[in-house]
């Protein structure tokens, strides 16, 4: 029988910075045409990584504040926390995403600038925001790109889940599920 590691990763952040649009671009689904996330979505497929194969799930977010006393439960027991700002906009509430994550003590944060085919503006603040953070236990992960970009999608939450799999303790706890299909997909609206 075979086995394989399951991970769940949340994309949070805030409103239309691009969320939906990154999980697509990991899943090479389209991106025209998509709409605001009402309540959450959740795709997954296995990757292979440090010579093993990972169930990886990415739950998608509604970034809309109504949205919100829905975030806590599906953040819990994600290992990988991914959250999404917009390059070009000075008003993400990084820091607040930043507290908001720290509350649940994820193995890692990913922080993930989207939109860099438009004009960047948050750049140099970036380094000062997130330092305090990069003391914790936990890991961070930092890079931006555009969602349009699948490869570099695709790299950062491989890197994730590398430096998830480095941390020895936590790859001794997670769950297993059984060997199935190479890919699966299910959806819930919790509207
Ligand atoms: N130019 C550009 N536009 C992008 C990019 N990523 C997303 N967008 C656009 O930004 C808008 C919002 O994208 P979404 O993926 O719906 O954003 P979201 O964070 O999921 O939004 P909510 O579900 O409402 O929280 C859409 O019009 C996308 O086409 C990008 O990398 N470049
Ligand atoms: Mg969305």
């Amino acid at each position: 029988m075979f086995g394989r590691r399951r991970v769940k990763c949340c994309l949070i952040g805030d409103y239309n910075v691009g969320k939906t649009s990154i999980l697509n671009s990991f899943m090479d689904k389209p991106l025209e045409n998509i709409t605001s996330t009402a309540g959450i979505d959740f795709e997954s497929k296995t990757i292979s990584i440090l010579s093993e194969d990972v169930y990886l799930s990415v739950w998608d977010t509604a970034g809309s504040e109504r949205f919100a006393p829905l975030l806590h439960s599906y953040i819990r027991d994600a290992e990988i926390v991914v959250i999404v700002y917009d390059t070009t906009c000075r008003t993400c509430n990084l820091v607040k995403w930043l507290r908001y994550v720290e509350q649940h003590s994820p193995k890692v944060i990913g922080i993930l600038g989207n939109k860099t085919d438009l004009t960047r503006d948050l750049r140099e603040d970036i380094d000062d925001i997130i330092s305090p953070w990069r003391r914790q236990s936990c890991k961070l992960v930092y890079d931006e790109l555009s969602s349009r970009n699948s490869p570099a999608v695709k790299r950062f939450f491989k890197m994730c889940l590398r430096e998830l799999l480095a941390k020895n303790e936590a790859t001794d706890t997670m769950p297993y599920i059984k060997f199935g299909s190479s890919q699966q997909k299910k959806r819930m609206c919790c509207t």
